[in-house]
């Protein structure tokens, strides 16, 4: 008698803590799915009130798709690992559209005889890549990406996700959904102020904060930090997934209707042209959507056709990322490390995390000096917008200063070089910190460098790994020690062969023939570049003119200014260069002489009066071949970028004379340019 009571109490109960479910449910989906509310909010908090509360009078009915489950539980210890079933792939990426038309005919390689096909276009979330499984319609189990093979369990987490439906309606054995987590820009703001008023460190980005919030070991927060998700790939294991889908845009279809929030911005797309213009379209609105986006992922409609095309070890062959190229982008400065030049110089280099820009992965930008660091106003921890545009190395344009943490450690220039140890200067009015232990190894290693460079001895075969041996061994102390070095010293060496140590020897020994003005460009000298060199040697045939000259008799050379004079003539002052200069001499090399400029075309002096420089590396060009070139045709080639340079012939790898003659304006030249006003008589003014 007794026992029945209790059953039909349960029995009325159970019915209504069903009815509150599916209200809630639908509730919840209409405004987090479908974005159109069905239900005051006042409603909805009674509703789920009474639920809850017969949820606790009756434990045993709770489950785990039940609405009360979004809201998190007590915190776990650490998540357990799991096998995906199904790897999940990462994507190729693709930065433009020729990059994607490589792509498209890699694979048609693969399946000759193919017309037609459609790709489907999606956009690419800037989130956290989630692996969903439901068994009889129950969501069972969430887990990250992990390394696409093994992920984390973090069921408790995925289940606060307002937009992931705990129960599907319709009821399949077993599926998997994949999707991204991602969190709103403005829940990403939130969070970022919130976190900066407790004196937490800041996400730098939405898809940081959406992977650190996945990863909570209390779900309770991550309930408050309201993450989203959009669903995108659909599996249902065991079963012929023709029966399902035959095409990624049915199963898009269809994973609306089984109650997930799908991306509305898709399109099917039946040539790469239209592929192209979705590309180009979505470049500029991206930037109206409410979460952020980095891309198109362009995936193979058929599945027919991505089952024929199959995996990669890495990806996907059906589907590739067309990214956006961000030439700008946030990151997070973990320290600024101080390089040491072959000049003596000390840059601070902002050592970021790594950010995709212009297409290439970024992780270090120059800070120039300690000026520049002032101006800035950056500390180690700070969020700065990092900048690459075209060939120019990566910077710092400026710092977040909204997104500091408390923490945050402002940089100290050394008062001693890194590298040696031994005291820096900063002479009066220079922005430059240097060291000037001559036998500083960064110096040293520097100088061995620019000794063995192109331009200068051009010495084949040493590299820079090799360079740092030799200084590191203490095999060599000094560029005149190069010439001491035997093929069984070099044989001791890592890495070293026979053949390879019989070829540098020659090598070196080769570079004995090279002309005066290459030896006094290699010495490195300050201000001493290879026009520079090529104007001294031309008026100081031999090492000793030139070592024995007063300043003012050097600031008489055609194109040398005072300070080149000063620069020249202080460096022959010191001892240790005397010494080098007469190691140099015994060893064979050329300290004299002067080589043969090029002659002046009479007939065709179109660049008459005009000034050039060039910088970085040529594609076909040689810089003396350059030169020999503009020197022909009547024009002027110097060294430094000034007011009075007409061109500069940029090469790739240009450094600071780009960035100089893009501040003054100065007409740039690519070779290929600069051959065609040689071949057409024409003078360029505009380009
Ligand atoms: C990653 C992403 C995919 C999609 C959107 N956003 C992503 N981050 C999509 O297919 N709509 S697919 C994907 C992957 O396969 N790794």
């Amino acid at each position: 008698m007794e026992m029945h009571l209790v059953e039909s109490i349960n029995l009325e109960v159970k019915q209504r803590v069903q009815e509150l479910r599916q209200l809630l449910q639908q509730a919840s989906y209409a405004y987090y799915v479908l974005d159109s509310p069905i239900m005051e909010d006042a409603v909805y908090d009674q509703l789920y009130r009474e639920l809850q509360q017969l949820e606790t009078q009756y434990s045993e009915l709770v489950t785990p798709d039940s609405p009360t489950q979004r809201v998190g539980e007590k915190p776990v210890t650490q998540f357990t690992s799991v096998r995906h079933n199904i790897p999940l792939y990462s994507l190729e990426n693709a930065f433009n559209i020729d990059e994607l038309k490589a792509w498209d005919q890699r694979w048609r390689r693969q399946v000759p005889n193919l017309e037609t096909v459609e790709y489907v276009c999606e956009l690419k979330i800037d989130g956290s890549a989630l692996a969903l499984t439901y068994e009889n319609g129950t969501l069972t189990r969430g887990a990250t990406r992990g390394d696409g093979v093994m992920g984390e369990e973090i069921t408790q987490n995925v289940r606060t996700i307002r937009s992931v439906p705990l129960q599907l309606n319709s009821l399949p054995e077993r599926v998997e959904v994949r999707g991204e987590a991602f969190l709103p820009l403005f829940v990403f703001k939130q969070i970022n102020q919130e976190r900066q008023k407790a004196g937490e460190g800041l996400f730098a980005n939405p898809r940081n904060a959406a992977a650190g919030t996945l990863r909570q070991l209390d779900s309770r927060i991550v309930a408050r930090r309201r993450l989203d998700f959009f669903a995108y790939t659909l599996h249902i294991p065991g079963r012929d997934d023709a029966s399902i889908a035959n095409t990624q845009w049915e199963s898009l279809l269809l994973l609306e209707k089984m109650g997930f929030r799908v991306n509305p911005n898709h399109k099917l797309c039946c040539s790469l042209d239209e592929v192209a213009e979705y590309y180009e379209y979505w470049d500029t609105e991206r930037l109206n959507l409410p979460y952020m986006t980095d891309g198109v992922v362009v995936k193979l409609n058929s599945f027919k056709l991505q089952e024929q095309l199959g995996f990669t070890q890495k990806f996907p062959r059906w589907a590739i990322a067309l990214k956006y190229a961000a030439e700008e982008a946030p990151t997070r400065v973990e320290n600024i490390a101080v390089n040491v030049g072959r000049t003596g110089a000390l840059t601070p280099l902002a050592e970021m995390r790594p950010v995709q820009l212009a297409g290439t992965t970024v992780s270090r930008a120059t800070l120039h000096n300690s000026d520049r660091i002032t101006q800035l106003d950056i500390r180690i921890g700070d969020t700065v917008i990092v900048r690459k545009a075209g060939e120019i190395i990566p910077e710092v344009l400026r710092v977040l200063p909204e997104l500091r943490p408390s923490d945050a450690k402002p940089f100290v220039m050394p008062t001693h070089c890194p590298v040696c140890g031994q005291p820096v200067v900063r002479e009066m009015g220079e922005a430059v910190t240097r060291c000037v232990n001559a036998s500083c190894p960064a110096i040293l290693k520097g100088a061995i460098e620019h000794w063995v460079s192109r331009d200068a001895l051009d010495i084949r075969g040493i590299g820079e790994k090799l360079v740092h041996q030799l200084v590191d061994k203490a095999v060599v102390h000094s560029v005149a020690d190069l010439y001491n070095l035997t093929e069984d010293k070099l044989y001791e060496l890592e890495r070293m062969g026979k053949k390879l140590a019989q070829k540098l020897v020659e090598a070196i020994a080769l570079s004995k023939n090279q002309p005066w003005s290459r030896v006094l460009y290699g010495l490195g000298i300050r201000h001493v570049g290879s026009v520079n060199a090529q104007l001294l040697t031309e008026k100081f045939p031999t090492v000793e003119q030139l070592a024995e000259t007063s300043q003012a008799k050097i600031e008489t050379v055609y194109g040398i200014g005072a300070e080149i004079a000063q620069s020249v003539y202080q460096w022959f002052r010191i001892d240790a260069n005397q010494i080098l200069i007469s190691r140099l001499q015994e060893a064979g090399l050329q300290l004299a002489g002067t080589e043969e400029v090029p002659a002046v075309d009479a007939k065709n002096q179109q660049f008459a009066g005009k000034t050039f420089v060039i910088t970085g590396t040529l594609p076909t060009l040689k810089r003396d071949e350059a030169k020999a070139l503009i020197q022909k045709a009547g024009g002027k080639v110097t060294d430094s970028v000034s007011k009075k340079t007409d061109y500069l012939v940029v090469g790739e790898d240009a450094g600071s004379k780009l960035t100089k003659a893009q501040e003054l304006e100065i007409n740039l030249l690519s070779e290929a340019q600069l051959l065609v006003m040689l071949a057409t008589d024409e003078l360029v003014s505009e380009v």
